[in-house]
């Protein structure tokens, strides 16, 4: 899309969203090795470093939930990204980020939010399984509750 962008001379910015579980497919570094030889900086991808895969590759004790990628910011940055690291639930340092990303000409930024997964309800913080489970009427009612005054969690 961003090279694209700049071949056609439009001026619009790609925004990418990654999962840090889906930074172990291969094509996300077919992408990101190329973007910074192109100086692609109508390109910003955001990491959701939760720390936690949908599912993964197993560690050497078979268990596959183990963090899914070590130092994605040092990878991004080897590659020849701009890295911005920020705490992903922290909205005015995000907002301070978007202005740093757009200040950045020389290619392409990556932004590693650091997150928690289900953050500010208590019984999915952390949990994988609440990547594709469908919430019953309860758990939202508790959800809603604990994210409305988090002092009652
Ligand atoms: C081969 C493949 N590509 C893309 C997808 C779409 N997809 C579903 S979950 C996911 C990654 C989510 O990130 P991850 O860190 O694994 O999980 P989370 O922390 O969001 O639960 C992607 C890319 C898919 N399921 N399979
Ligand atoms: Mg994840």
């Amino acid at each position: 899309m961003a090279l694209g962008a700049r071949l056609k001379n439009s001026d619009f910015h790609t925004w990418v969203i990654l999962g840090d579980g889906e930074l172990q497919e291969g094509q996300v570094w077919e992408a990101a090795f190329v973007a910074p030889r192109y100086k692609l900086n109508n390109l910003t991808a955001i990491v959701d470093a939760n720390d936690l895969p949908q599912f993964g590759w197993p560690d050497s004790s078979g268990h596959t939930r183990s963090v899914p990628i070590d130092d994605p910011a040092a990878k991004f940055r080897a590659f020849g990204w701009n890295v911005i690291e920020v705490d992903g639930h922290d909205h005015a340092a995000l907002l301070t980020t978007w202005k740093q990303v757009r200040a950045f000409t020389d290619g392409p930024t990556c932004v590693i939010a650091k997150t928690v997964k289900g953050k500010g309800v208590s019984f999915m913080e952390g949990n994988y399984l609440w990547h594709a489970q469908v919430p019953t009427q309860d758990d939202l009612d508790k959800a809603g509750l604990e994210l409305a005054d988090p002092k009652e969690s």
